[in-house]
């Protein structure tokens, strides 16, 4: 399919101009004012709008297996939402069993992966150490396109990883030249918490918060950032929640280490209160870890975002309905962590975001594309606008307007973290590699159409 953009207002992380694209075969072929019409192109007239790299969410859990469960989008639903909501390309991860060879793991959701409908990339989750862990993270890195890896600083007893764990593998991945990155919550403090309250005889999802303050996140974030100094290596810290854990970022940032910061959409507009809604429904679908924080929290993450020292926004998304969080009904300890939103990131950071005065449009771009394009080596075929990068794009109507609900998005979540909110500021259209797939209400996602990206 021939593409010609038509009108509208690019917006990169670096400029905005006024200029017309053409796509063709699944890239940018031209860029400039008043481009003639390619012979047999559908023209789409993107006057009054801003036409933006489509977005990149760098952390996505689809079909997640964990706590007996399974997170109910899969890669292909999952995906199919996300461009309905603006974004063209997730990064999800692949997580090893304690014992599983990292390898069988990737292969394992290499085969989810290819019924996404978008491009996908993989993280690899290190969540025990061995002769075979190192040899497969040369594999991966050298054979798979793998550059980034993950480490569970919380989930004692299964996916944590130590601190023996974390230096063996923060070396390996220096020495392969990958990114190490860390859920940063300290596990063992969680382990004691979480069942201190419950011997309290909290058992709604009120406990979950408590047995996971802030102090619990910046100790792991300071830990994992003095191991990464130790070792010479930069390190990626996913969704820091609160001023505690990012002003241990902006510390090492301003000493000179090389450390980048992520925050969670939710984290910026959603507060703790939460917790306390006497439907324990409704607060069990706010279980997610790092939890939902006091109401102050939201404007340092803003600020930290404004700043640079969080440079992208994610979901996480790790989508639970109603009957598998009641899983923990009666003990919020076994209530399967996450929440969704992959459809709505882009919207609400724009509404709250740039439709606030908190972000420029190019702020926008750089926290929802490129910088996780440049962190995670996909710059430039992804999260930009220039000739040979791929047609991943968005048409994003700024005077647009959406409720998001349950009733209305295309997860397969049956509750929406945003019910209710309107968004000002929308995708008008959306472009998977040159393919229209959602245009004015309409997804016309294709299950398999997306491709794993090695990094
Ligand atoms: O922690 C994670 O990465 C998974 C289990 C998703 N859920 C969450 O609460 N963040
Ligand atoms: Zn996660």
């Amino acid at each position: 399919m021939t593409l010609l953009i038509r009108g509208g207002t690019v917006v990169t992380a670096d400029q905005e101009r006024r200029a017309d694209v053409v796509c063709e075969e699944g890239v940018i072929r031209a860029l400039g004012p008043d481009l003639e019409a390619p012979a047999g192109a559908r023209v789409i007239d993107a006057g009054g709008c801003y036409v933006m790299p489509g977005g990149i969410d760098p952390h996505t859990h689809m079909q997640l297996p964990v706590m007996g469960t399974v997170a109910v989008d899969d890669f292909c639903s999952g995906t199919a939402a996300a461009l309905a909501g603006g974004t063209t390309m997730i990064i999800d991860f692949a997580i090893p069993e304690p014992d599983q060879a990292p390898v069988d793991a990737f292969r394992q959701w290499r085969e989810w992966g290819d019924q996404a409908c978008i491009d996908y990339a993989l993280h690899v989750a290190i969540t025990w150490w061995g002769e075979r862990v190192a040899a497969d993270m040369a594999t991966l890195v050298d054979e798979h396109g793998v550059s980034s890896f993950k480490h569970y600083m919380a989930y004692k007893g299964t996916i944590m990883c130590d601190d023996q764990v974390l230096y063996d593998s923060f070396r390996r991945a220096r020495d392969l030249g990958a990114l190490c990155t860390v859920h940063a919550e300290n596990g063992e403090l969680v382990d004691k918490l979480r069942d201190e309250v419950y011997a309290q005889g909290v058992r709604g999802p009120a406990g979950h918060p408590l047995s996971r303050p802030p102090a619990v996140e910046a100790e792991a974030a300071h830990r994992a950032i003095r191991i990464a100094e130790v070792v010479g290596t930069p390190l990626y810290v996913v969704h820091t929640s609160c001023k505690d854990a990012l002003d241990v970022l902006a510390r090492a940032r301003l000493a000179g280490q090389r450390v980048h910061g992520e925050v969670l959409v939710q984290h910026l507009v959603i507060d703790d209160s939460v917790y306390a809604h006497p439907d324990w429904r409704f607060a069990a679908h706010h279980v997610m870890s790092p939890p939902f924080r006091p109401k102050q929290h939201q404007e340092a993450l803003w600020a930290g975002l404004r700043a640079g020292v969080l440079e992208t926004t994610a979901t996480d998304h790790c989508a639970f309905c109603t009957d598998q969080k009641a899983a923990g009904k009666d003990d919020f300890r076994q209530i399967p962590n996450g929440t969704g939103g992959v459809e709505d990131r882009m919207s609400v950071l724009w509404h709250h975001g740039v439709g606030a005065g908190r972000l420029t449009r190019t702020e926008f771009v750089r926290a929802t594309s490129t910088a996780a394009a440049q962190i995670f080596r996909l710059y430039p075929q992804k999260g930009t606008i220039a000739v040979g990068s791929d047609a991943d794009l968005v048409v994003w109507d700024p005077a647009g307007s959406r409720t998001l609900s349950a009733r209305t998005h295309h997860q397969k979540l049956d509750f929406s973290l945003y019910e209710g909110m309107e968004v000002v500021g929308v995708p008008a259209v959306t472009v998977s590699r040159g393919r229209v797939v959602w245009e004015r209400g309409q997804l016309q996602a294709e299950r398999g159409a997306g491709r794993y990206v090695p990094r």
